[in-house]
């Protein structure tokens, strides 16, 4: 009784974060499934840039080594799939966006985040601020794939996945929301898993 006792508030603790952690509609993996539209791109760090651009054309760029000279954070994260995994407490390494933000002037509201390949999409650039998005390189102690977008990626992990574009290569700041590939085809502009943001009209 006293092993039934001392493990019945521990369990239900367990199971409560569990649905706590869970946003509505999605199930719990521990596979790390592959979303891509299309090809994977052979992206080299030799000849990598991260370029933020204003709304007035301005630019400020970053090489792989400038990067990576930046300092860098570790973080564990509940990343959700519109197609409806959820994975929990993934780890990630790399750059918190702040650190590419904070020098750039603008009266932009809005990014287009922009890929190696042709993908994009957007988001109000205060996601992108306040320590919750990050450009990463590396996944569970590791360089980060190709196929999970490495060299590096975003990562937006309080929305829907689709907003962490692989293969980034850069911001661009708008003042008027311009949408991104799915956005413009039919999913959520902004894509807030907690709130089911699955498709346009959610
Ligand atoms: N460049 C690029 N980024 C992308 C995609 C893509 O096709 N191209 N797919 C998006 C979608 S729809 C999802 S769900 C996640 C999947 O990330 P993963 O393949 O690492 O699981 O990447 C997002 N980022
Ligand atoms: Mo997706």
């Amino acid at each position: 009784m006293a092993l039934v006792n001392s493990f019945s508030p521990g369990f239900h603790g367990r199971a409560r974060a569990l649905t706590d952690r869970l946003p509505p509609g999605q199930y719990p993996t521990e596979s790390f499934p592959v979303l891509s539209a299309g090809p994977t791109p052979r992206v080299a760090t030799d000849t990598w840039l991260f370029t933020v651009t204003t709304e007035l054309g301005e630019t400020r760029s970053w090489t792989w080594d400038q990067m990576m000279a930046l300092p860098q954070e570790d973080t564990v994260q509940d990343i959700h799939c519109v197609t409806r995994w959820s994975k929990f407490d993934t780890r990630w390494r790399g750059v918190p966006l702040d650190a590419f933000l904070e020098d750039v002037e603008t009266r932009a509201g809005h990014v287009v985040v922009s890929s190696h390949g042709g993908y994009t999409t957007n988001m109000p650039l205060a996601d992108l601020r306040g320590g919750k998005a990050w450009l990463v390189h590396g996944y569970d102690g590791f360089a980060l794939s190709p196929e999970h977008g490495g060299p590096a990626r975003l990562l937006v992990p309080h929305l829907y996945l689709w907003k962490s574009a692989k293969w980034v290569s850069g911001l661009r700041l708008t003042t008027e929301d311009e949408p991104g590939f799915w956005e413009s085809v039919g999913y959520h502009d902004y894509g807030d898993p907690w709130r089911e943001q699955r498709n346009w009209g959610d």
